[in-house]
């Protein structure tokens, strides 16, 4: 054990957020347990029983004396709520079920020696979310270009390695475990581009699946699957994917039953259809609700729920057309569906009308069908966000989303019926590749259960887990690096909201025409006069008016859309003169060499660190501090020599620039 307490408990994997010095205060008591037969309540046992090995405690028998009462009342399996009191120097956790109580011990294990000491008046935590998943966009089969993970930058994929399910399922039950630890309760364990390998998972290969839900539902967690569309023709059924086709509806219904053989707390489906070139029921003439509550009708018998996504666009379009808009396509497809969708099937619409960028708008979709279930899904591997090789915590991105309020009073965090995300986790050491976007991993999950929650005291939750016994001058210095890192990323990257300007394919790396002239509709339209993208209704695109008030009036006009917006919504000239007082050009200098500098000024907090991190990690971070910095330099260099080339105005403070 290393002296903070942060060293690995085992030799494989990072402890993350659950090393075994955060159970010294539950693992020194005696704990006692009552519930009847209830699985969830055995994991509880179980982590009681490992944390009182290691200091000191003891679980008792039913009659015997203890400090730590945890008791399953009975009611709902799915009632995950718990209460925590404390009284007569007694700590009591009461839940309906195992569930419930489970979460509970995490959060007592939160507590630490808070939870007792004291009193503590009797409080209830439920989530606010029903649904709180993770997205693997892992194939089982590498993909030529994709390899196992799709956007993964964490390693190989938990699940799934060269065409085979992994043997170790001691790894995805100890990911279940952290995950459960910060309020997951889902996980979709293939890619949402279901390629042909991992279309069999549904049918011949289930039991692959079914293994994976058996180390995953000792934690609460229910596993759910990526389907094709075009499932029945690629594995034998009908030579039709046409959702009203009767025989269509039988495969899907006969396919479901025996994926519930196999698995009978399975999730449901997650599908991409009509999307970048998957199938989907505009081939049929058919509606997206048509394609959803064909599955949704599958599914409904044995109360599992299809995640129908929204990401539907033309990836074929023409750049000189600047009629068409990616930006309005989501609600241009699926407003008119209102009302339509099955009680079991859940529109999961990406928080941004883009593609998760460092800044978009919140997406217009998002509050714009009252009558329609809404996942909001976000993206915690770092595609666009420095791959998890910059530091890039996206606590406070995450929370400006699900605080937005919409109509202006009701916050996303209430709207939606569940958060999804794409997970960041892989088969790296430290499950992350970067060990510190295990914190954006921690983030999302805590979120999940409160979103109103302050993202500032749930990055201090995982510092304080994840090291615990830290001395304050570790805790300040993670607080320096990550509190404003997504701000210092966004700093050196596309600027003002324009987005992407990324290098083709891989997606990092700068490339300011890297997607101008391609037919993916993410342009930025700079020229000698100016830059961005015109989607106000009066000139534009329109879709500034695909928002309630008081949003769509405040976006329409240059004079009143937010600076960090600006080029997302408008083409202004160089000159144009932000809220800040700067002109767009000299915001984009400034920004650029301040991003590299805010890069520069985290590496040597870190570097400072050394004596109070374990080696292994601390080289990690090290290592990416050092990309890091090469790739903001190149990023700041890059797009401030297109802008002086492309405007002809000089830096207003004589820097050079490369
Ligand atoms: C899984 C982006 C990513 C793709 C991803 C797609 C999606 O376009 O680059 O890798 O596909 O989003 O969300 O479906």
């Amino acid at each position: 054990m290393h002296q903070n307490g942060t060293m690995t408990d085992s030799g494989d994997f990072d402890a993350a957020w659950l090393p075994g010095t955060a159970f010294r205060a539950v693992g020194a008591r005696r704990s006692l347990v009552r519930s009847g037969p209830d699985p969830l309540a055995d994991t509880v046992r179980g982590e009681l029983a490992d944390a009182c090995a290691r200091f000191g405690g003891e679980v008792v028998r039913d009659g015997g004396a203890a400090e730590f009462l945890l008791e399953v009342t009975g009611g709902s399996p799915d009632d995950e709520s718990y209460t925590l009191r404390r009284a007569d120097g007694i700590t009591s956790l009461t839940a309906p079920s195992g569930r419930g109580l489970l979460y509970g011990l995490f959060h007592v294990v939160r507590l630490g020696e808070g939870a007792f000491s004291g009193d503590l008046a009797p409080r209830t935590h439920r989530p606010a979310l029903a649904t709180r998943m993770l997205d693997h966009w892992d194939n089982v089969a590498v993909h030529p270009v994709m390899g196992q993970v799709e956007r993964g930058y964490a390693g190989g994929s938990l699940f799934w390695s060269d065409g085979e399910a992994r043997g170790d399922l001691g790894r995805v039950r100890a990911y279940g475990r952290l995950l459960a630890a910060c309020g997951i309760n889902a996980v979709a364990v293939n890619n949402v581009n279901v390629h042909a390998t991992e279309a069999r998972l549904l049918t011949d290969r289930i039991g692959d699946v079914a293994a994976i839900a058996g180390a995953l539902r000792p934690y609460g967690i229910r596993t759910h699957l990526a389907v094709s569309f075009a499932a029945p023709m690629l594995l034998g059924g009908p030579d039709t994917a046409d959702p009203l086709d009767p025989a269509v509806r039988d495969w899907w219904a006969r396919a479901t039953a025996r994926v519930y053989e196999a698995v009978p707390d399975f999730g449901g489906y997650v599908v991409k259809a009509d999307s970048e070139g998957r199938p989907g029921p505009f081939a049929y003439g058919r509606s997206h609700a048509d394609g959803a509550n064909m599955l949704a009708a599958a599914l409904e018998p044995h109360g599992g729920t299809v995640h129908w996504r929204a990401f539907v666009y033309d990836h074929r379009q023409d750049w000189r057309d600047r009629s068409t808009d990616r930006a309005r396509a989501a609600y241009d497809h699926f407003t008119p569906l209102d009302g339509e969708f099955a009680d079991n099937a859940v529109l999961q619409v990406k928080h941004g009308p883009m593609d998760f960028q460092v800044r978009e708008p919140v997406s217009p979709l998002i509050g714009a069908m009252p009558d329609t279930r809404l996942a909001v899904e976000l993206q915690v591997t770092q595609e666009y966000t420095g791959q998890q090789q910059h530091v890039c915590w996206l606590g406070p991105m995450w929370s400006e989303v699900l605080r937005f309020r919409p109509d202006g009073e009701v916050p996303v965090g209430r709207l939606a019926d569940g958060l999804v995300a794409v997970s960041n986790a892989g088969d790296d050491r430290f499950w992350t590749g970067h060990p510190l976007a295990q914190a954006n991993l921690y983030t999302f999950g805590r979120l999940t259960w409160d979103p109103a929650a302050d993202p500032r005291a749930v990055l201090d939750e995982w510092i304080a887990l994840t090291h615990p016994d830290a001395p304050d001058r570790l805790a300040g210095g993670l607080h320096a690096i990550l509190d404003g890192s997504w701000r210092t990323y966004e700093k050196y990257t596309a600027p003002l909201g324009v987005g992407f300007m990324v290098q083709p394919g891989h997606h990092y790396g700068p490339g300011v025409d890297g997607y101008e002239y391609s037919p993916w509709g993410t342009y930025h339209f700079a020229d000698r006069d100016g830059v961005g993208v015109d989607r106000s209704v009066a000139t534009g695109t329109g879709f500034a008016g695909q928002y309630a008030e008081p949003w769509a009036k405040l976006y329409e006009s240059p004079g009143t859309c937010p600076d960090e917006l600006l080029l997302f919504f408008h083409h202004v000239p160089y000159g144009h003169v932000l809220h800040s007082g700067k002109t767009v050009i000299q915001h984009i200098y400034d920004t650029h060499f301040e991003g590299v500098e805010e890069a520069e000024e985290a590496r040597r907090v870190w570097a400072g660190l050394s004596d109070l991190v374990e080696p292994e990690r601390h080289a990690r971070v090290a290592e990416r501090f050092a990309e890091q910095l090469r790739g903001a330099r190149e990023w700041r260099d890059q797009i401030n020599s297109y802008f002086l080339r492309k405007s002809g105005v000089p830096d207003a403070h004589g820097r050079t620039i490369h």
